[in-house]
């Protein structure tokens, strides 16, 4: 039985070695251009592209054509996506789900609702992929992934809310309060999915105490982080070494955010998946 993994590309997971993966890219969409989140685009590029924008930019997920292309050719599929409070990533891959049933009935899928995104996504990605490889039932991985995801995690800092607003991604009164442009923001994935914002620390160093606190305070002890960072090196590494002081044996990788996210995030921007476990 061929296995396979498709992520939508909010994931900032583009390739992943030792198991059959794929990505279905969102895009990011200007008044004369859309960058599509894949690995041919020059995100950095991008990023720079984009302070300089005129007019209104935006993003879309991925069609049902897309995902049913990505997931065609396995016979066993696990396909995770983007928040469906947020995004219309989830309701596509449900489609392209039910579309590719009715013509290959004995093909298995299943569509995981990640109620999150980026290196959130990326655990279970990488949680799924020691299951599929350590030789389980498909019934099996499905009732594990399941039963991991209750244990995973996202919070953000960022120093603009300023595209989740305009995109309306954020309710437009909360982004109000808490300050649009120039002031850090720290929050989670709720448990709907959806952003909730918890608390604007004062500078890059308490911003980082911060996300330390709200990682114990949501249950973290020492488990895989994965951070996320859109052009914060170095917000993310001193982000790691706090965590490792207090937590020596934490299992800590950094990765650069693909278009989806570093639209989203923004310059600064940081987003840290982690277990409870
Ligand atoms: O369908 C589309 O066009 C994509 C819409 C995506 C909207 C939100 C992306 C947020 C990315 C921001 C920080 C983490 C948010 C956590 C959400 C549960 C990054």
């Amino acid at each position: 039985m061929k296995f396979k993994i498709v992520s939508d590309s909010s994931s900032n997971i583009l390739s992943f070695a030792g198991v059959p993966y794929t990505t279905v890219p969102l895009k990011i969409i200007t008044n004369d251009r859309e960058y599509i989140d894949d690995a041919a685009l020059d995100v950095a590029g991008m990023v720079k592209g984009l302070r300089t924008v005129k007019g209104r930019t935006g993003t879309s997920c991925p069609n049902i054509y897309e995902w049913k292309n990505a997931m065609e050719d396995a016979d066993a599929v696990f396909a995770i996506t983007i928040t469906s409070n947020l995004s219309g990533a989830h309701a596509a891959a449900l489609q392209a789900k039910a579309e590719l049933l009715a013509q290959y009935p004995e093909k298995k899928i299943c569509v995981l609702d990640s109620l999150s995104t980026g290196p959130e996504m990326q655990l279970v990605i990488e949680k799924l992929a020691t299951l599929i490889n350590s030789g389980k039932s498909f019934e099996a991985i499905e009732c594990e992934i399941r039963e991991y995801m209750t244990h995973t995690h996202l919070i953000f800092c960022l120093e603009s809310l300023a595209n989740l607003a305009r995109n309306g991604r954020v309710n437009p009164v909360v982004a109000k309060v808490a300050g649009v442009l120039g002031i850090r923001i720290v929050g989670v994935a709720s448990e709907r999915g959806t952003l909730e914002l918890l608390h604007k620390p004062r500078g890059g160093e308490k911003a980082l105490c911060t996300v330390l606190e709200v990682m114990q305070r949501y249950g973290y002890q020492g488990g895989a982080v994965r951070v996320a960072h859109c052009n914060n090196e170095v917000g993310a590494t001193k982000l790691a070494a706090k965590i490792r002081a207090v937590y020596p044996a934490a299992e800590i990788k950094i990765i650069p955010t693909t278009a989806l996210c570093s639209f989203y995030a923004e310059e600064g921007g940081l987003m840290i998946g982690y277990e409870d476990i």
